[in-house]
């Protein structure tokens, strides 16, 4: 072994030393999902989840003025990716808000995770990068509070019960 085969053996040594691998930090990842899927986890990049069929919806919401364009993937093709047979997603955004949401909704409606808003990405700033919607003004018993709190912004991570 030459010097620097030598040195960067003992890079990649102090590299796997320092640096655990932390699924929801690997690189270009912005959705994890454990649980009820699978194998043990599916991590998503952005670009993995705008390879599945984008679909958009315009309804209004309860935290922005007008009616919004979103686009997105269907949660529902995602739960179907990952093969979750549960009956529940624990949803958790960056600013560490968590809620349950049935997958039911799912099926029933065309509940998106949206990935733009009018066109323009989501950022982490901005609910992004990843904002669960649900099309709201197509259906009326989704004007309720109950569902509101399901319209998780900053997702992050999805653990199937
Ligand atoms: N990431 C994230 N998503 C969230 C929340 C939150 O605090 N963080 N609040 C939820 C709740 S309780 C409701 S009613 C709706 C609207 O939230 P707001 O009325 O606090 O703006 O977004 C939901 N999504
Ligand atoms: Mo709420």
């Amino acid at each position: 072994m030459n010097r620097s085969r030598i040195a960067g053996a003992m890079t990649g040594f102090a590299v796997a030393l320092f640096c655990p691998e932390r699924p929801a930090l690997a690189e270009g990842v912005i959705l994890s999902i454990t649980g009820r899927i699978e194998g043990e986890s599916a991590r998503f990049t952005r670009a993995e989840l705008e390879a599945f069929e984008q679909h958009s919806l315009q309804t209004s919401t309860s935290v922005t003025d007008g009616v919004r364009e979103f686009e997105g993937f269907l949660m529902r093709d995602l739960m179907a990716a990952v093969g979750a047979t549960g009956d529940s997603v624990e949803a958790l955004a960056l600013n560490g808000y968590q809620i349950a949401i049935p997958i039911a909704d799912f099926e029933r409606f065309d509940v998106l995770g949206a990935l733009s808003m009018d066109g323009a990405r989501l950022s982490p700033r901005d609910k992004g990068p990843i904002w669960i919607v649900y099309p709201r003004d197509a259906h009326l018993e989704l004007d309720d509070i109950r569902y509101d709190m399901r319209w998780v912004w900053q997702l992050q991570a999805l653990d199937v019960r």
